[in-house]
């Protein structure tokens, strides 16, 4: 995806920092065996064909001429000594567990001087520029006096060459108390990134490389030009230079069909030739944004920010069928998406454990072909759905969604098809609420209170313990599935068998109620962590909020490419559910509320943020049952 054409106006004096690990599964499993340190190493996939598919080689082994692409039996041909090593495997598929957690042990080193992305497995961005500001003021004084021996060894693009007297180029242009202050910046950034690795190589005995710029596409293209266990700075005056000679194939998202069209269309090989379009021409020759970036890229300006993350964006778990293992019957899919959902499950279990963060979104992709026609060129596509917590519920709505995908791909005449590869992912993750006092213990408190209700506020919380209540508000209805029969769902983290002792109780207490619960539950595309329609259910209401007239602002398929599950077997039974426009909450009722309460309510509202009318409502006018 593109990302989009903005101006980097203001800040152009960021100090950003790409840092890339080293060969890193190989690293991470010559940490786990020091014998193969300094050895020939690669690590392979586990179908062992022709000795298995390499996926990381070491340094030693490149310099013998092994490469990814390589096979293991081709790769012992060229390096006879090479060890291979074999990922390790769980459930008849690669378990990358390992390496994932050695991700975050770096991850958690890195973090520790500024803004932290976690942009891959072995990948992070780091926003410096406080951290430089702060180092360069304290330096002003006295200048910049010691230099680590690795900042030394950087590389800074731009200088001359000249190998025998590197090291006083470079310590010069550190030092230089004339230069702009961006250079100053950067220098300073140098200083902290290398003081980082160095960290890192202490604490795990990982290398990695660094690129360090006033951005993250610059800091990203340079992490990667002089490796291992170096670091490249690329100060503004050399960024013409740079782009003129870098290749458009090797921008990340240049690789595909815009890449093609600009070498094929306009003849451009290099990101610098892009200097030669106007603004205007790229834009009307492809779109405003995608014209605006590259006239952007053209000129190495790159506004993205670095996020704040230090957890991965998603889970995903998948696996590859090639050739004669493609699967071919609806069993074997399912066995499969089976394993697949276990380990999903498992890896999005441990992550609501220690991040107390749950996922959204289940989406199914998978490539497939199919027998009948000449539409080879059809993809499968790929559905999401709510996620629902549960290894049991991610299976049944896999399968559902597989099966719906199905459908499409072979339509209209049905063709026999084989499955080439499946994937299960688990996204848009958001933080459940801390401490004791969560939005929903407290309103379901007050709820309670002027509902006269005996609901027992214990079993009222989010993951805290051990139950979670959904409210419906349409009539209870019949669906195909059998996944929600009750129109008040209780939902046990821990406890499973607590969860239906209650439920009829507080389904009756709760039956006409008209609060703010609803309000939450209907408005807030976060609410799923309360209610997980069934995905039966989504293909009804993902159906009913893509009509233009509809006001609701619930969406309860985030799906990126809108792709619209069809409900084939499905009646228009639509659902009588509280719609209320976000534009029509006076959102000053929320200043009402406490101080804890309130912080909790603007993240999950921060899509409405702006309160848009002059205050006329009170909280409580939210909590009358005749405001519906
Ligand atoms: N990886 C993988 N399959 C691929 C590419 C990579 O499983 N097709 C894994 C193995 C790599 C890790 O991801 O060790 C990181 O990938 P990189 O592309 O960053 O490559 P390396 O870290 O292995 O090497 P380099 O030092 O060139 O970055």
């Amino acid at each position: 995806m593109i990302p989009i054409g903005r101006p980097e106006s203001h800040r152009e004096k960021r100090v950003i920092a790409h840092i890339d690990m080293d060969c890193f599964y190989v690293q991470v499993e010559q940490r786990k065996n020091p014998k193969l340190r300094g050895l020939p190493t690669a690590v392979v996939q586990y179908n062992s064909w022709k000795g298995g598919g390499l996926i990381a080689v070491g340094y030693e082994a490149r310099t013998f001429g092994v490469k990814r692409s390589m096979r293991g039996d081709e790769a012992k041909k060229v390096c006879p000594d090479i060890h291979l090593i074999q990922v390790p495997t769980a459930r008849g598929k690669a378990n990358l567990n390992l390496y994932r957690d050695a991700g975050s042990e770096v991850v958690s080193i890195l973090a520790a001087e500024g803004r932290c992305e976690r942009a891959s497995i072995d990948e992070v961005y780091l926003d410096l520029t406080d951290a430089a500001e702060r180092m360069l003021s304290e330096m002003s004084s006295v200048g910049i006096q010691e230099i680590d021996e690795q900042v030394i060894k950087s590389h800074i693009l731009g200088l001359p060459k000249n190998a025998d007297e590197m090291d006083k180029i470079v310590k010069d242009w550190i030092c230089k108390t004339d230069a702009d202050h961006q250079d100053k910046l950067l220098a300073c950034g140098a200083i902290i990134v290398a003081r980082l690795r160095m960290n890192v190589l202490k604490e795990t005995t990982f290398t990695c490389s660094a690129g360090i710029a006033h951005n993250k596409m610059l800091a990203k293209l340079a992490s990667a030009m002089h490796k291992p266990a170096q670091q490249t700075i690329v100060p503004s005056s050399s960024i013409k230079e740079l782009l003129a000679s870098f290749p458009i194939k090797k921008m990340k998202q240049l690789g595909g069909k815009l890449g093609v069209s600009l070498e094929r269309e306009l003849g451009i090989s290099f990101v610098g030739d892009l200097l030669q379009y106007s603004k205007e021409k790229l834009q009307d020759r492809y779109n405003i944004n995608t014209g605006t970036w590259l006239w952007n890229i053209a000129r190495g300006i790159n506004a993205e920010e670095v996020q704040g993350r230090l957890l991965p964006k998603s889970h995903g778990c998948g696996k590859t069928f090639a050739g004669s293992q493609a699967l071919k019957t609806a069993a074997t899919v399912e066995h499969w998406l089976n394993e697949l959902c276990e380990e999903l499950n498992e890896r999005i279990q441990a992550d609501l454990e220690k991040n107390k963060r749950v996922a959204k979104t289940l989406t199914l992709h998978a490539t497939a072909f199919k027998s009948n026609n000449g539409d080879f060129q059809k993809k499968f596509p790929s559905k999401s759905c709510p996620l629902r917590y549960g290894a049991a519920k991610i299976k049944e709505d896999a399968f559902k969604l597989f099966d719906f995908s199905l459908k499409e791909f072979i339509s209209p005449q049905g063709a026999a098809w084989g499955v080439t590869s499946l994937s299960v992912t688990a996204s848009k993750f958001l933080a459940i609420p801390s401490g004791t006092s969560s939005i929903l213990r407290f309103l379901s408190e007050n709820h309670s209170k002027q509902q006269s209700s005996s609901v027992d506020s214990d079993e009222l919380s989010i993951y805290g313990t051990d139950l979670e209540i959904v409210y419906e508000t349409s009539p209870k209805k019949k669906t195909n599935s059998s996944i929600h029969e009750e129109s008040v769902i209780c939902r046990s983290i821990s406890a499973p068998t607590k969860c239906n002792k209650k439920s009829n109780k507080i389904k009756q207490k709760n039956k006409e109620a008209c609060s703010i619960f609803k309000y939450f539950h209907s408005n807030d595309a976060s609410s799923s962590i309360l209610n997980e329609p069934s995905v039966n259910e989504v293909v009804e209401n993902y159906t009913s909020s893509c009509q233009p007239e509809n006001e609701c602002s619930v969406e309860l398929i985030e799906d990126p490419d809108c792709n619209e599950i069809t409900s084939n077997n499905q009646p228009a039974n639509k659902t009588e559910s509280w719609k209320y426009n976000a534009d029509n909450i006076d959102l000053t009722v929320i200043d009402e509320l406490p101080l804890e309460i309130q912080n909790e309510l603007k993240e999950w509202l921060r899509p409405y943020k702006q309160a848009k009318m002059a205050k006329k409502y009170s909280i409580a006018d939210y909590f009358s049952p005749s405001k519906k």
